[in-house]
């Protein structure tokens, strides 16, 4: 296998190249779904994967393929990404590095001339994210088919265009977003490789983490509607004020996930108000609660508190709620043979490594619920994420590269 530096050496001229496709430049990395940012990524994927020999193309929902045939044809491939949108001034690793790992596992199977059995299939993901939309996994939903073009059609941005209208002045064609889904029982395996976002790997100096379990996700959108009025002359006995009556609810929400405990989490990291003029009241707020954990039970007594609570403010204040669901995902649990040999792996190269659970969600998330999947991370320095103060070591990223390589070699 070549020398671990020669990997990182191409991992960073990737991840630097790439960095710079970002509409808020000295602001972290702002990559966002269809943007002119995702099309310079996209190019730069795709001739990534061509230039390995890789046959490539791009699917309805704008994920990037880049395929390497195996010596049966028919045999159940090997899929293996991550997604190259990003939050808004997010970091340079994020979903990306999974991408340009994958091409460098790619380079290492191609260049030692391993006869894979399994064809190898890179999937560049978009919108995994999902603060455009408000819905996450674009395209993984559309590998386990399901969107419907309706869909495409009613989810839009806060500019008003439709994921239906991005994908075609994308130069895509939405009609096919159809054709995205694979044959789960034609897949051997999905792969992921990512940063953890979290400080348990970095603090503690373990070079890996093999995921076993992505805690579940619930995010609700909650509008709060009151009444517009003159921030100056309405009488405070008089108001129906949306902002006031949104605050009285988001201040309880970390008391409730502390109160959950076991690595419940929960936040309001979005949040609209209208007209949000400073010298009226304002009359509607919009916001989504963003909640975690392993246990989905916790999610659902955080759920039930925030309903009482709405009908509390409510009878109060006479704010009125409308709250809609955007997002649930089970917890994960990644696939148990696969993280023995992915064990396996690290011990034959002696790296240090532990089991982790992930906090954030990813592609592997959504894939896990059909097919095998396994996800490996690296340390993130501070355990900073989703900020420009991101950052993974290069080095971390190509023992990665190496351990999934040697561990989709042994599969054949
Ligand atoms: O929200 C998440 O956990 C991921 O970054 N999409
Ligand atoms: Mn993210
Ligand atoms: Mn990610």
């Amino acid at each position: 296998m070549e020398n671990l530096l020669y990997i990182a050496h191409n991992l960073q001229n990737h991840l630097e190249t790439l960095r710079q496709f970002t509409s808020t430049p000295g602001f972290g990395v702002t990559r966002l779904p269809f943007s002119k940012e995702a099309r310079q990524a996209v190019d730069y994927i795709k001739d990534q994967m061509e230039q390995i020999g890789l046959r490539t193309w791009i699917d309805a929902s704008g994920a990037v393929h880049g395929r390497l045939d195996g010596t049966e044809p028919d045999a159940p491939t090997i899929l293996i990404g991550s997604h190259y949108d990003t939050v808004k001034s997010g970091g340079a690793y994020d979903g990306i590095a999974g991408i340009v790992s994958a091409i460098e596992v790619a380079r290492i199977l191609k260049e030692n001339k391993v006869q894979m059995k399994y064809p190898l299939e890179i999937i560049a993901t978009n919108d995994e994210e999902g603060i455009t939309y408000g819905v996450c996994f674009l395209t993984s939903k559309a590998l386990l088919g399901r969107w419907t073009i309706t869909e495409l059609k009613q989810l839009h941005d806060t500019a008003g265009e439709s994921i239906y209208d991005a994908i075609l002045r994308f130069g895509l064609d939405p009609n096919k977003i159809e054709d995205c889904k694979i044959d789960s029982l034609n897949v051997k395996c999905f792969i992921e490789i990512h940063i953890e976002q979290g400080p348990v790997l970095d603090s503690k100096g373990i070079q890996l983490g093999l995921v076993d379990c992505i805690a579940g996700l619930q995010r609700y959108r909650i509008q709060m509607i009151g009444k517009s009025n003159h921030a100056g002359s309405t009488p405070m006995d008089m108001r129906s004020d949306a902002v006031d009556a949104s605050t009285k609810v988001i201040s309880c929400i970390s008391e409730w996930a502390k109160t959950e405990g076991g690595g419940t989490v929960a936040t309001v990291g979005f949040m609209q108000v209208f007209p949000n003029a400073l010298n009226t009241i304002s009359g509607k707020t919009e916001w989504v609660l963003d909640c975690r954990s392993s246990d989905e039970e916790k999610i659902q007594h955080i759920v039930e508190k925030l309903t009482q609570k709405l009908e509390e403010v409510k009878s109060k204040t006479g704010v009125d709620y409308k709250i809609e669901p955007l997002v649930h995902v089970k917890p994960g649990y990644m696939n148990k043979e696969l993280l023995e040999q992915l064990e396996k792996s690290c011990c034959t190269f002696g790296y240090s490594y532990q089991k982790i659970m992930s906090g954030a969600t990813h592609d592997a998330h959504l894939m896990s619920e059909e097919v095998d999947t396994i996800m490996l991370f690296v340390p993130s320095k501070d355990g900073i994420s989703h900020s420009p103060e991101e950052s993974s070591k290069y080095e971390d990223l190509a023992r990665a590269v190496y351990v999934v390589s040697d561990m989709i070699s042994n599969l054949n």
